[in-house]
């Protein structure tokens, strides 16, 4: 680490001409006591995870049950992302609408050049340069992170790949970057004694897409605050994609492998909480199949010389939903954390240095709840916080597939929408063409999770599980999707699949057991895919027969099964005028393949 006199100049830290002169640009704004560039050595790491305990901010778990792990309580207010202050600040509205919050980039940089004004007195200013994807892509994709948040130093050096190479190939190349700023807004006053989460209650999470600029202020958790996450991987890299002809989505990314030994490599889209990590590290309950991660929430995909949809993991780690998570649910995630190195945010803590959460094996009998209060199994609150998160190194996923250091990526064969839904969406429902499957995309709808600030389990359409996260104009996110569709042999083209493993009977219980399970579901795909499975077709596409889904041992009636993929038509009648009202708002942006699809639709549903 060099750390540098609180005035001096930051070139002492780079010969990148242009980040040298925004780093000191920064500090002269925020008036840090010091500035540190993170280089991601083993001693750094070292450094500010003991910063953290001496704030309180970390507690250090059990060594003999969690190596070199911590735990972290957030402030209350602060556990989220924060879609209601999270803005797409193109130049033109237009560019931004219909689902984003928008305002005029210059008045934008106005409050926040107010905000970020002395915003890191009394705190050390760190500069992480990052990149998203692979060092050796032959784009790279940097990045540079500043942050008076050791909390976020620390997050990053396990979500992406930083540091002390990515510099020296930014250096070599004067390399464009994405400036990302953040700070928690909690400047100290000299003397004062700082909180072990510093945050503020003004938010704001700001995008400029044509500048491919990112302005956090105000949070320190998550999507938020880590910013070559949702911010870069998802947002700008959205934008940027829109322009050059590729594909950022929010989606997993898995291999899966028959018992005769051919490999498929499946892309599927879920929102925030519904399944994405638990699919990726899918423990197949069917004999013979086997699969490996390659990503768990973010995919880029470009089209390969062959005119195959080649897909990357941007991330280098798992910021995964802890409640739910167990040695039944997710094995591959208990194992990946049992490598050690991980964060645990807003989880609770054992009497023996342990974590917990709800779902998980082994409920202690007394425990400090996320919120720092004496838990028993009697307790009315929760342990864990809902949204609480584990924050892990993908590389110690014991079933993380080769190919995940491959920077041309994989190519993907299929593509997964779904979202949770108790009625109307069957288990599984095939798309005719990608058209088809555009749609299917554009009218995801699914209950709100605790993954974002808000009431939960309200049913919202969230178009490729990316509502949150486009960074342009939604109407002309659904218009690029088709026109990927048109860039190549339809053959070539992934095929498009609807799942829902959330459908609830008459007593509310889940019809499909899900997780292992779902391995049942990947094989009727991949054997579509290969020609050998029959299906019915339906008006909403082509669903399974009974007989071409393997349900060899399940514990399931043939009429359970039967309604887990039964396609109602009084409740897809009951969709319609929801899916329209839906397209309205995107006026003439909306595709007009979309509403021929829409049409297409209601003229099938009224046939039957
Ligand atoms: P983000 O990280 O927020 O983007 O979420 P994600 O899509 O990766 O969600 P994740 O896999 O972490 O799952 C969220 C919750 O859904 C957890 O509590 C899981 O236990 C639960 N879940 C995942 N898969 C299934 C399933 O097949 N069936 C049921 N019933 N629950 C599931
Ligand atoms: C999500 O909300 O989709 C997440 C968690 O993956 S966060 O990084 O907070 O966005
Ligand atoms: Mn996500």
């Amino acid at each position: 680490m060099t750390i540098n006199a609180p005035t001096a100049p930051a070139q002492a830290g780079t010969s990148h001409d242009a980040l040298a002169k925004w780093v000191d640009e920064v500090a002269e704004l925020t008036t840090p006591d010091r500035v540190i560039w993170v280089d991601g050595s083993p001693e750094e790491w070292r450094d500010v995870t003991d910063a953290l305990v001496n704030a309180g901010t970390f507690t250090r778990l059990d060594e003999t049950k969690q190596p070199d792990s911590f735990r972290a309580a957030s402030d209350p207010s602060d556990v989220a992302r924060v879609e209601a202050c999270t803005y797409i600040c193109s130049r033109e509205e237009k560019d931004s609408g219909p689902t984003n919050n928008w305002m005029d980039p210059d008045e934008m940089k106005g409050i926040l050049t107010q905000l970020f004004r002395g915003s890191m007195a009394g705190r050390t200013m760190y500069v992480i340069p990052f990149v998203m994807g692979h060092l050796d892509a032959e784009h790279p994709m940097f990045g540079v992170e500043i942050t008076d948040s050791e909390y976020v130093v620390a997050s990053m050096r396990i979500m992406a790949r930083i540091g002390a190479p990515v510099l020296a190939k930014m250096e070599e190349l004067q390399a464009d970057f994405v400036p990302a700023l953040h700070s928690v807004g909690a400047p100290l006053q000299p003397g004062e004694q700082d909180v072990p989460w510093p945050c503020n209650d003004t938010k704001y999470i700001v995008h400029f897409p044509e500048e491919r600029m990112i302005w956090s202020y105000g949070s320190g958790y998550g999507g938020n605050a880590l910013l070559g996450k949702k911010c870069y991987a998802l947002r700008i890299a959205s934008a940027v994609a829109h322009d050059e002809g590729w594909m950022a989505e929010h989606m997993l990314i898995l291999k899966l492998t028959s018992p005769q030994g051919k490999a498929h490599y499946i892309a599927a889209a879920f929102p925030s909480a519904c399944g994405k990590t638990n699919l990726a590290m899918l423990q197949p309950t069917i004999p013979g199949w086997k699969a490996e991660t390659l990503g768990d929430d973010i995919a880029w995909m470009r089209f390969g010389k062959d005119g195959r949809l080649y897909a990357v993991n941007p991330e280098y780690g798992f910021f995964g939903v802890a409640p739910g998570t167990n040695q039944r649910t997710n094995p591959n995630a208990m194992a990946t954390l049992k490598g050690g190195h991980s964060i645990y945010t807003n989880v609770a803590l054992t009497d023996d240095g342990d974590v917990w959460w709800e779902g998980l094996e082994n409920e202690p009998a007394h425990a400090t709840s996320w919120k720092g209060a004496d838990w028993t199994p009697d307790s009315t609150e929760p342990a864990a916080h809902p949204n609480s998160r584990y924050c892990t190194p993908i590389t110690q996923c014991p079933i993380l597939a080769d190919e995940y250091d491959d920077p041309q990526g994989v190519p993907i064969s299929a593509i997964l929408f779904g979202g949770r839904r108790k009625t109307t969406i069957p288990l599984v429902t095939e798309a005719r063409d990608w058209a088809h499957g555009t749609f299917m995309g554009a009218t995801l709808s699914s209950e709100t999770t605790a993954a974002a600030v808000g009431k939960t389990g309200i049913v919202r359409r969230d178009p490729m599980a990316m509502l949150p996260f486009i960074g342009y104009n939604a109407g002309d996110y659904l218009g690029h999707w088709i026109d990927i569709g048109k860039q190549s042999d339809a053959s070539l083209l992934p095929r498009i699949y609807y799942v829902n493993w959330f459908r609830r009977d008459d007593d509310g219980g889940f019809l499909w057991p899900g997780f292992g399970e779902n391995s049942r579901v990947l094989k009727w795909i991949v054997e579509r895919i290969e020609g050998t499975a029959d299906a019915r077709e339906t008006p909403i596409g082509h669903v399974p027969t009974p007989e071409a889904l393997d349900v060899d041992g399940l514990d399931l009636t043939t009429e359970q099964i039967a309604e887990a993929l039964a396609v109602n038509s009084k409740e897809w009648q009951a969709e319609i005028p929801q899916i329209q009202e839906w397209f309205t708002k995107f006026g003439d942006q909306l595709p007009t393949e979309l509403q021929v699809e829409l049409d297409t639709l209601t003229t099938r549903l009224g046939d039957c």
